[in-house]
């Protein structure tokens, strides 16, 4: 009987110690317009907090996020968390008028992402229309606090998000392809982390540089958040 009381004791323990290491991490959306200058012109584009691409969720493995998404925009919108599985809990997970009602213009509202089992890269993207074109960012899920990656701790990270950009407005884009059926008119450049390539015009000061140190070792945490294109990503002259 004591021995019981005792293994129940050691449980409760137990289960108290893996509760106490999850944690509540909150982050504040506000989705917006913001100008941005690529390929030589300025256009408005849709953010979350005037950045492009957005901000990064950094969270431990089973932690809950809690993100307050206030619509300043003048259209919908709803923030999928992608590879996020939330099982029993889809009533945030994004898709609109699927599990959730967009958030109107003017309005504001707490999605909450219960991380359960993932690790590695992740990322979030907006789910209505096309405005995941710019409303996109990582969400880095680390090892539980206490333990390690499968593998020697890389040097650093390294974000690389994959997207595109067009010279017209995103959603001109995507009305005229409504409009005509058929493929969507191609994207005007190739973007890593939001920056075209230094073989368009305009952009070779701006393109994503990363310094590394030889014999150093280093994490790419490589996002496909192009809107149509399947992307094939190389670094040249290595392996
Ligand atoms: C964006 O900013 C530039 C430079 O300040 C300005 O010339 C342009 O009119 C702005 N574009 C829009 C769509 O507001
Ligand atoms: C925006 O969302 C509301 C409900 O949340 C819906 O009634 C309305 O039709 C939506 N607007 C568009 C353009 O989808
Ligand atoms: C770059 O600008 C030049 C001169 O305006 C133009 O002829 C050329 O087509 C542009 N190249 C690209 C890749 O946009
Ligand atoms: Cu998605």
């Amino acid at each position: 009987m004591n021995t019981h009381v005792l293994v129940l004791g050691l449980l409760v323990l137990l289960l108290g110690l893996l509760q106490s290491q999850a944690a509540v991490v909150r982050y504040k959306f506000v989705v917006q317009e913001s100008n941005y200058t690529r390929l030589c012109s300025s256009k408005n584009i849709l953010t979350v907090n005037g950045q492009y691409p957005g901000p990064t969720i950094s969270a431990h493995r089973g932690d809950t996020l809690i993100v307050d998404v206030i619509n300043q925009a003048t259209q919908n919108i709803t923030i999928h968390w992608h590879g996020v599985k939330l099982p029993r809990y889809p009533w945030s997970d994004g898709p609109e008028f699927i599990t959730q009602c967009p958030i109107q213009p003017g309005t504001r509202f707490s999605q909450k992402v219960i991380l359960s089992d993932e690790e590695g890269t992740l990322w979030w993207h907006a789910h209505s229309d096309w405005s995941r074109a710019t409303v996109h960012g990582l969400l880095v899920v680390s090892p539980r606090i206490g333990t390690t990656f499968p593998f020697p701790k890389p040097h650093a990270d390294v974000p690389v998000i994959l997207g595109d950009w067009w010279k017209n407005d995103i959603q001109a884009v995507m009305e005229d392809f409504m409009r005509r059926g058929g493929d969507p008119v191609p994207s005007d450049a190739l973007t890593i982390n939001g920056q075209p390539g230094d073989r368009y015009n305009c952009s070779r000061p701006y393109t994503t540089k990363v310094y590394v140190d030889k014999g150093k070792t280093y994490m790419l945490r490589i996002v496909n958040a192009a809107m149509n294109n399947i992307m094939f990503f190389a670094i040249a002259d290595h392996e």
